[in-house]
């Protein structure tokens, strides 16, 4: 593996996101319109008058904005790391800023620093501390970028030497080591401008990691689509920015709340094509995370605390030479774990060379049998009785010890 890519992050598989800005205080909606995007773009969509949207600033004051609750919830959901929006392409930042007075410290009643919250919240529940910039698009900065406007029109270096970088500075000088800097949108970047910013991040933090999206392929990792799973493997490092329903930032009139079997299924199909999965939640004006997203990460919580084993630190079985439709593999040296997701008596598996040592259910250790024979066809292959009962339904995890470090097929016969 590269070494720019942290054990923390390939062998952590799942972190939190958290889109929480002015925007949220809109929560979709300005002057009795709605917005039909995303809503942290509410400003750019309703083409909302800069001074009035910079009012907003004016009213920030999430008093219930508790980052202790929000760390534990990641923990507890078994996320690895954490991304906070720092400052999206709104402009506003969410820290103290000597380089920008827009900021939540220096420009709202609340003037608390919540990344230095955040930090003290990471560090004592043993969660990483990312941090997500827009680095080319601020929509406040006269000389940002905007969707389709930056090139010819703007002088971006000057936003890009006066704001970007310095506010990068910052961040990496007042909070400590930073996982990773989650950059989005490089739009107009130049070659030189996403080497730049590379250098300066990896110069003071040497660890610290860099999101996909740093424009000219140099970030550390793929980061793929919003939402957007690869169908196979991928052979490199890669990781899936997701929404718990349809929006970011939070939006009132967004009921579409994915469902926990939806969110879980998810993040084993990631695992098991070798990529980790960033699902957000979008804080309220208060601070607070919309209950239904706690509700679902509760849930996705207590299947990790079982099941755990077979996501964290594994690494996919890409090869399994059988077109299979009920579930997914992941495997660590001397384990294969087979997640299945239908309803069935059996599972039936063809060409594994390993010998079983022992077949489990993972979540509470129950054990099943597990039967080799070689079909008339002169196929090796493994039957195992699946329980009657109990375990996921939504996932029903089962371990095969195997001898060998790790699952090697046969070949398929012609
Ligand atoms: O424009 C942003 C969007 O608001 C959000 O932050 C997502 C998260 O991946 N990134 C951009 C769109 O891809």
């Amino acid at each position: 593996m590269d070494d720019s890519i942290e054990q923390w992050w390939s062998g952590g598989k799942f972190g939190l996101f958290i889109h929480w800005g002015l925007y949220s205080l809109l929560a979709g909606e300005y002057k009795n319109q709605r917005t039909e995007n995303i809503a942290e773009w509410i400003l750019h969509d309703l083409r909302i008058p800069l001074p009035e949207y910079e009012q907003l600033a004016g009213q920030f004051n999430p008093t219930r904005f508790d980052a202790d609750s929000i760390v534990k919830m990641a923990k507890d959901a078994g996320m690895k790391y954490l991304v906070f929006t720092s400052k999206h392409h709104e402009g506003f930042a969410l820290y103290r800023s000597d380089v920008s007075g827009y900021n939540c410290v220096h420009a709202s009643p609340f003037g608390r620093d919540p990344i230095a919250e955040l930090r003290k919240a990471c560090d004592r529940h043993g969660i990483v501390l990312c941090l997500y910039y827009s680095q080319a698009q601020d929509w406040d900065d006269p000389n940002g970028c905007e969707d389709g406007i930056g090139g010819e029109e703007k002088d971006f270096s000057s936003y890009f030497e006066n704001k970007c970088i310095p506010q990068i500075k910052e961040l990496l000088t007042h909070y400590g080591p930073i996982g990773l800097i989650w950059l989005d949108t490089p739009m107009y970047m130049s070659f030189e401008q996403s080497s730049k910013l590379k250098r300066i991040i990896k110069g003071m933090q040497p660890h610290c990691m860099i999101s996909g999206r740093i424009g000219n392929s140099l970030g550390d990792y793929m980061t793929t689509g919003d939402n957007f799973i690869p169908a196979l493997p991928y052979p490199g490092a890669f990781e899936v920015p997701a929404t718990i329903n349809s929006t970011w930032g939070f939006n009132k009139f967004d009921t579409n709340w994915k469902s926990t079997e939806k969110i879980l299924r998810s993040l084993v199909k990631i695992v098991s094509r070798g990529g980790n999965y960033l699902l957000n939640v979008g804080p309220t004006a208060d601070g607070t995370v919309p209950g239904e997203s706690v509700r679902v990460l509760k849930e996705v919580g207590d299947f990790m605390a079982l099941n755990g084993d077979s996501i964290y630190d594994t690494t996919p079985v890409p090869l399994y030479p059988y077109d299979i439709d009920w579930g997914y593999f992941t495997s660590k040296p001397g384990k294969l774990y087979i997640h299945i997701f239908e309803k069935m008596d059996s599972a039936y598996l063809l060409n594994i060379a390993n010998k079983p040592l022992k077949v489990y259910r993972l979540s509470d250790g129950m054990p099943l049998s597990l039967k080799e024979r070689t079909t008339c066809e002169g196929d090796s292959s493994w039957l195992i009785k699946l329980p009657a009962r109990g375990g996921s339904e939504i996932d029903q995890v089962i371990c095969v010890e195997i001898e060998g470090e790790s699952v090697v097929f046969e070949p398929i016969r012609e």
